[in-house]
């Protein structure tokens, strides 16, 4: 199991990069070990998002690259992901105590899938009165590659301050998340970033999460007691 002490100024540091960067990437939180074995389940539950046939539950994100939930259920009901402590005290310091899960799935990039279009996943409320950029987020996105993200496999990569500016400078390169198999990729729907080609034999997938903010959650009804 993961470590669960997290040292007060090591979570500082994280949180003061997440706010400054838009995305955070933690390497090695997991092990390999556990990062090969939710690979295995994948291959043996939804060979379809490691390269077999695909069916129709699934949202196609670019070329070869899709993203799909994931029944939380035996053996995806991966509690040492979803409730981490460095995840936990990550959203705790982002969105509030009070954030809401909205999604569990998979993102998968296929063998020979092209670079997708950069894009940011949302996050933007108030998108014409230009204030957004200097709002905390109202949702991340929690990734756990469970392969090596590399040259070969392709990396996430990321726009570093564009959660805070209303379009993207076209001229700066994204910085390309190198993360190692059971490492973590924390992003601000505002951040644009990009899936990089997947230029290997093997699919790439990631377990992610998204989660929201209470305050602009439309999914929870909170009801005064009585
Ligand atoms: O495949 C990736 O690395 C990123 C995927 C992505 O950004 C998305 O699906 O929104």
């Amino acid at each position: 199991m993961p470590a669960t002490t997290i040292d007060p100024d090591l979570l500082d540091q994280y949180l003061a990069d997440f706010r400054r960067d838009g995305f955070l990437v933690v390497r090695d939180v997991f092990d390999r070990q556990r990062a090969a074995q939710l690979v295995e389940h994948l291959h043996r539950e939804h060979p379809e998002y490691m390269g077999g046939d695909l069916t129709d539950d699934h949202c196609t994100v670019g070329d070869r690259r899709i993203t799909a939930p994931l029944r939380y259920a035996p053996p995806f009901d991966c509690a040492d992901f979803v409730t981490h402590p460095l995840v936990d005290a990550i959203l705790c310091g982002t969105l509030g105590r009070d954030y809401v899960l909205e999604a569990f799935g998979v993102i998968s990039s296929l063998p020979g899938a092209m670079e997708q279009n950069v894009h940011r996943d949302g996050g933007s409320l108030f998108p014409d009165s230009g204030l957004d950029g200097l709002l905390p987020p109202s949702a991340v996105a929690v990734a756990m590659p469970l392969v090596d993200m590399n040259e070969t496999s392709g990396m996430t990569a990321f726009w570093p301050g564009s959660h805070r500016q209303s379009q993207r400078d076209q001229e700066s390169p994204g910085i390309a998340a190198d993360a190692p198999a059971g490492s973590l990729v924390f992003w601000d729907f505002r951040t644009f970033h990009n899936g990089l080609a997947n230029k290997g034999d093997a699919a790439r997938p990631l377990l992610y999460m998204t989660l929201s903010s209470s305050s602009v959650s439309l999914g929870v009804v909170t009801m005064p007691p009585g």
